[in-house]
């Protein structure tokens, strides 16, 4: 079986109980393991992760979700890590950590017959779509890709690894929980066909003749699966937040989203 997840946030301060949630993460990571041959973590793992120059013992908070992985691929598992837009920051660390794969791209795998495009899902806005928006709502989208620059910027990174660990922590979960916040607050929904832009980035791309089976992201922490005309699936993951969704892909390529039922 292939698994698919995303969207952990793990360590978020919006949670009241940040251990509790992890458990649950490594609950379905262990669950995983009977059957899995490879899981794809499609971004948002953790909600800041930052790897500094400096030793940074605020990791330790995440040592069961790490060794769980370990653990997964120790047993020959493959674990396929694409950054998000919240741990965009690792620098090697987090792979020798847990022997992940880390995708910084959206990519095409090929999954038992099927082309599949993978992405974490932010960012991907089409650009004749943002001309057809409202100003206000243009400016928005323009400010996240502005910001979304920095944030993958090298030089922005370097410096930043340069800050001490207390100080750029403060500072990184206090924005990872502002976000986290006006998301559960004003949830943004599944805005239909001809709005939602993960949808429209699939249209385009089978426009341009590039036809892919399977597009599949995280990011907005809604679930979706719609199938197009061009008979291409968008599978929108939900999250591992609230909603505990994930999908399966079983050997002869059909998916299906599942939810987790939480032991505790
Ligand atoms: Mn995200």
């Amino acid at each position: 079986m292939t698994y698919f997840l995303s969207d952990a946030h793990l360590g978020s301060r919006a949670l009241s109980d940040a251990q509790a949630h992890q458990a649950g993460l490594v609950e379905l990571l262990h669950q995983m393991r009977q059957d899995a041959r490879e899981i794809y973590i499609l971004g948002d793992l953790f909600d800041y992760w930052f790897e500094y120059l400096w030793p940074d013992k605020s990791k330790r908070q995440y040592s069961p979700v790490l060794e769980a992985i370990r653990q997964l691929t120790d047993s020959g598992i493959a674990v396929h890590f694409f950054i998000g837009n919240h741990d965009i920051w690792t620098f090697g660390q987090l792979a020798k950590l847990t022997g992940m794969t880390i995708h910084r791209h959206p990519e095409t795998i090929i999954l038992h017959g099927k082309r599949c495009l993978m992405a974490h899902g932010d960012g991907l806005v089409p650009s004749d779509y943002l001309k057809r928006l409202p100003k206000p709502v243009q400016r928005k989208i323009r400010k996240f890709k502005w910001l979304r620059a920095l944030f993958h910027h090298p030089i922005a990174q370097a410096l930043y690894r340069c800050v001490p660990p207390c100080v750029g922590n403060a500072i990184g979960y206090r924005w990872a929980k502002k976000s986290r916040l006006r998301d559960l607050n004003h949830p943004c929904g599944y805005k239909g066909e001809d709005r939602e832009e993960l949808v429209l980035y699939a249209k385009e791309q089978e426009q341009r003749g590039e036809h892919y089976d399977y597009y599949i992201f995280g990011h907005r922490h809604i679930e979706l699966d719609l199938m197009t005309v061009t008979q291409s699936r968008v599978v929108i993951l939900g999250d591992c937040f609230r909603q505990w969704t994930y999908a399966q892909m079983d050997d002869n390529g059909n998916l299906q989203l599942c939810i987790h039922e939480k032991n505790n």
